[in-house]
């Protein structure tokens, strides 16, 4: 049987769904990845001038710049068939968990009722200082990649609001990291689409659901570590894999989303 085949029969017959996804689910909208060659935000930029908290104590102008064009950015492309195809599992099998490692919301915008950000979000900023949520700036009309722009005041104390995204070194959210464990323990099938499974606790995610007695499935155009973790690897970009996937396992489904 083709992989394609043998993973829709495997999520035609789940009645409990993790659906864990990293940067790649949202490369094809224009978001870059982290890792990747060329095109990766780790090639043009040094992770730790920018994602450790060390760097925003640092430079927090150069930090928040960085952060506030990422989001803008965020904010002018679009969901991609990967992330519909995402939804449509969802809309399928109403005991779905989607578990995202990215601090875009194109879940969200895709249709996703209540993703799992175990990084963060671009959207939701904070006091550096109390905690304090806050709203993020109104928008501006130019992004400028590599502008310095002065993180606003915390009304609350004063503080420096920073973006409310997981640096390294920082613990992930409790409640996201719990939700995860949850999901994960009793899953038929988890799909890691997009992963390049480096970067921890995350990583441990599909190994925990394999240990548990999930089937695994990958979409990824590149071998990752989690390759041997996986029952069926795909080996191709989310926006065209995942759509052929879903309308494998329920030839409507993607019309219906
Ligand atoms: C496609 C595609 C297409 C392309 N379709 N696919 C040594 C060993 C183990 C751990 C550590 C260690 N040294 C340090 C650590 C810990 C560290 C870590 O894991 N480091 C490793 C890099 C070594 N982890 C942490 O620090 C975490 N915290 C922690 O451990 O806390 C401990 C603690 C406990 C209690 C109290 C206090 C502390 C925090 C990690 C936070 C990660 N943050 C970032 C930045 C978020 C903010 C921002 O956006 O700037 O999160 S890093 C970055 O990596 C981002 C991502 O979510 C994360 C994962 O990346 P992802 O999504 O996998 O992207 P890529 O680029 O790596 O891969 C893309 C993939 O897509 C590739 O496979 C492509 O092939 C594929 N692809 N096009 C489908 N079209
Ligand atoms: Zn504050």
């Amino acid at each position: 049987m083709p992989d394609v085949r043998e993973a829709a029969k495997l999520l035609e017959n789940a009645a409990r769904v993790v659906v864990f996804t990293g940067a790649g689910i949202s490369a094809e909208s224009g978001v870059p990845t982290f890792r990747d060659a060329l095109t990766g935000l780790w090639e043009r930029y040094d992770a730790q001038s920018l994602a450790t908290p060390q760097a925003f104590r640092d430079d927090p102008e150069l930090v928040w710049g960085w952060y506030e064009w990422r989001r803008l950015k965020v904010s002018s492309v679009r969901p991609n068939p990967g992330h519909l195809a995402v939804a449509a599992v969802e809309a399928r099998i109403r005991d779905t968990t989607v578990i995202t490692q990215n601090v875009d919301d194109l879940h969200e915008r895709a249709g996703s009722k209540n993703p799992v950000h175990l990084h963060g979000s671009l959207f939701a900023p904070r006091c550096s200082e109390c905690g304090a949520s806050a709203d993020p700036p109104a928008e501006e009309d130019e992004p400028g990649e590599g502008r310095r722009m002065p993180p606003p005041p915390c009304v609350r104390c004063k503080g420096l609001i920073r973006p409310g995204v997981v640096w390294f070194g920082e613990a992930l959210p409790e409640t996201a990291l719990e939700a995860a464990a949850r999901a994960v323990s009793d899953c038929d099938v988890l799909l890691t689409i997009g992963t390049s499974g480096l970067v921890y606790p995350a990583a441990e995610i599909p190994r925990l659901a394999a240990r548990a007695g999930a089937a695994v499935v990958q979409v990824n155009p590149q071998p990752t570590p989690m390759d041997s973790v996986a029952l069926v690897n795909l080996r191709g970009s989310a926006a065209r894999v995942l759509p052929e996937l879903v309308n494998l396992a329920w030839p409507d489904a993607m019309s219906e989303t």
